[in-house]
């Protein structure tokens, strides 16, 4: 399988530190803990692009990941750890929604759940959220690995009652980031929605260098 090609872009502690770059956006969102930053590592086959913890917390910014040098993967801090402190928790809250709300280049929210347990009322707000404001997004459900088995598909089948009369969820996968269980299936949907807007063959500006984007090439 041909070598991914994936670079750390840039981090952004405030909306100021956003790249102004126009390469399509994946983001990846989710409550602490849940295996963003593992996930994002797995898609590359990368096993410290993105920095992993098993203590929640570990994702104090958002980094911007350069894939291909033609899109970009966001991992973001997470939801909700109480752990983290109260201000600092308002704090990484507040950067996430003031990147979902204002990125234009961003395709498709990665929605993660942990697939151990019932969804959480932060899984369930995220959905909400991302509903009213009309962002597509894919349903992870992650370290399924874990689970026994038939156990995932009993979970997939309670989110997608969740989410029947949703409007903007694209699909809905079990992965695990230490199997690669979804993997392939997410990169069909990642190169599918990338695709689906203006960036196909377009030439992007971003610091000086003119890049190409070339996602017609399989990116696997
Ligand atoms: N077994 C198993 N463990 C996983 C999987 N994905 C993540 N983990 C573990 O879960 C823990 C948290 O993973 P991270 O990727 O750091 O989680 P995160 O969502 O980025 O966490 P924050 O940065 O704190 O928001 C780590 O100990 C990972 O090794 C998986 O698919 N299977
Ligand atoms: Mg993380």
């Amino acid at each position: 399988m041909k070598q991914v090609h994936a670079e750390f872009f840039t981090g952004a502690s405030a909306p100021i530190h956003f790249p102004k770059t126009e390469w399509p956006e994946i983001a990846f969102v989710g409550r602490s803990n849940v295996g963003k930053s593992s996930l994002i590592n797995s898609i590359v086959r990368r096993k410290q692009l993105a920095l992993t913890s098993s203590t929640p917390g570990k994702t104090q910014q958002i980094n911007f990941f350069l894939v291909e040098k033609s899109w970009i993967l966001v991992d973001l801090p997470g939801f909700g750890y109480a752990s983290v402190g109260k201000v600092k928790r308002l704090e990484f809250s507040k950067l996430n929604y003031s990147y979902l709300e204002s990125r234009e280049q961003l395709r498709m929210v990665c929605m993660l759940i942990d697939s151990r347990h019932d969804p959480s009322q932060t899984d369930i707000g995220l959905i909400e959220w991302l509903e009213n404001h009309h962002i597509k997004y894919t349903i992870l459900l992650t370290k399924c690995d874990k689970l026994k088995a038939g156990a995932e598909e009993e979970r997939k089948a309670q989110i997608k009652g969740l989410v029947q009369y949703c409007n903007y969820c694209v699909d809905i996968l079990t992965y695990s980031a230490e199997t690669g269980l979804g993997r392939e299936q997410l990169w069909g949907i990642i190169k599918r929605e990338s695709k689906e807007h203006d960036i196909i063959g377009m030439n992007v500006q971003n610091a000086g260098i003119t890049v190409h984007t070339s996602i017609e090439e399989d990116i696997n």
